[in-house]
């Protein structure tokens, strides 16, 4: 019965995002427990900066009910327990901004095959934000935290949204992280945060899968190591509010049950997976990844002067982005795309390729298949495909493994672009 009440919610929530947000649309999970909307159109991904419009939102509890006079962010773990007010955190620290590509760990999990559980959304789940608030160092450095002896701390970011199974939405980043370039941010592209969003106040992590920047923050608590059971002793035995830091999000094989670990000696998603530091990564900066926003795919394209400009989006969570490679012909020949555009640690960059089309040659409309790929500063390009893997131990280059919660896919091939081609009027 609950349960019902739980899906009307739900499904009130989302109609009720959709209208405010017509660049969206939703996408339900067989339980319909997600209130999400992903991006309506690969559009999206021509652009750097992404409306709120269009951002995609996703989160598993209902959006609480929050007012900005009486919330509160509880600071403990610190020498000085706070309590710090929407007005103190907004008026006593320094205002800054910072550009963040969120990207959802589970974006591109409907590409998985066979399907996994939850959420089906193929790319629609990441998008680029300008995002203003409170530096998390400023705040923690005021509460007697030693900032620059971070090192092997943590920070356990406790979510106000109300907890469905008892399963707070509790998460915990590395402090040298949280000092560095986290915010606690209240605006989002210059607007109030909306509530969908995090109202009043969220976390922002830049470059990080989405799930690390938890909304509605209620509580900072610096700890030892990632959030464990007896982070919070004193509570019943059967909480589970380790959950979603070390049951969900984990990259492993079908059947596996990943480990609580206390740290982690890399927070590189993608060195987690190929290394042999952690058995099975937790999705902390985003692996390399990009997409084409133009032309894209809805409708055919005429050449101008027998060329096509193609346009999209590259990023590589905290890493850089070096190299933008298109294919035009379903991945048999690759080109160099440029970079442009703004250049923010933790944000998508712009990619540009003029396309040569031989179409003069024909009178006929041809489709093409347009592929991009990124490789980022430590040389790691984009695999081909997502595949299941019987040995983890050897990753081959091309391929993403498959995984059992659909996480951190960015294989290039399930996102090319389908465009049909029709020859421009003849000059
Ligand atoms: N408190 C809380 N924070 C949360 C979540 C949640 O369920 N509860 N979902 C996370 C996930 S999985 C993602 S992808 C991002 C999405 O942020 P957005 O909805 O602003 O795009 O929020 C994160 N923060
Ligand atoms: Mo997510």
């Amino acid at each position: 019965m609950v349960k019902t009440d739980r899906s009307k919610t739900r499904v009130a929530e989302i109609e009720k995002i959709l209208e405010q947000k017509p660049g969206t649309r939703a996408v339900r999970d067989e339980d319909d427990r997600y209130t999400v909307v992903s991006a309506a159109s690969s559009r999206t991904f021509a652009d750097w900066l992404t409306p709120v419009a269009e951002h995609f939102v996703c989160h598993r509890n209902d959006i609480p009910d929050a007012d900005r006079e009486m919330w509160e962010v509880h600071v403990t773990g610190v020498s000085d327990d706070e309590r710090l007010s929407m007005g103190t955190i907004r008026e006593t620290y320094p205002t800054v901004a910072v550009a963040h590509t969120m990207e959802c760990a589970g974006n591109n999990r409907g590409y998985h095959d066979p399907e996994t559980g939850s959420v089906q959304w193929g790319a629609g789940a990441v998008a680029t934000a300008v995002w203003t608030g409170t530096p998390v160092r400023a705040v923690l450095k005021d509460c007697g935290v030693a900032v620059d002896e971070a090192s092997d701390r943590w920070l356990t970011v406790i979510g106000g949204d109300p907890p469905a199974d008892d399963k707070m939405y509790v998460k915990s980043i590395p402090l040298t992280k949280a000092v560095d370039d986290c915010i606690l941010a209240y605006g989002m592209n210059g607007q109030s945060l909306p509530p969908e969003h995090g109202f009043p106040v969220r976390l922002i992590v830049p470059g990080w899968y989405g799930t690390n920047s938890v909304k509605w923050v209620e509580e900072l608590r610096v700890t030892d190591t990632m959030v464990s059971q007896s982070t919070f002793s004193g509570d019943s035995e059967d909480r589970t509010d380790t959950y979603w830091q070390h049951g969900s999000y984990r990259i492993h094989p079908e059947g596996s049950e990943p480990d609580i670990e206390e740290t982690v000696p890399t927070v590189d998603t993608w060195e987690q997976l190929v290394g042999d530091s952690v058995d099975y990564p937790y999705t902390f900066d985003e692996n390399v990844m990009s997409l084409i926003g133009l032309p894209d795919g809805e409708s055919p394209v005429t050449p101008e002067q027998g060329r096509v400009e193609i346009r999209g989006v590259a990023w590589a969570g905290d890493d850089r982005v070096t190299r933008v490679e298109i294919s035009t012909d379903g991945g048999d020949s690759w080109h160099d795309a440029d970079l442009y555009g703004p250049d923010y640690d933790g944000a998508w960059r712009l990619f540009g390729y003029t396309w040569e089309s031989d179409l003069d040659d024909t009178d006929a409309d041809r489709t093409y298949t347009l592929l991009s790929r990124a490789t980022d500063e430590y040389d790691r390009t984009q695999p081909a495909r997502i595949a299941v893997l019987d040995d983890w131990e050897e990753i081959p280059d091309d391929v993403f493994p498959w995984n059992e919660g659909g996480y951190a896919a960015n294989a290039y091939l399930p996102n090319g672009i389908e465009v049909q081609v029709s020859p421009g009027a003849s000059e």
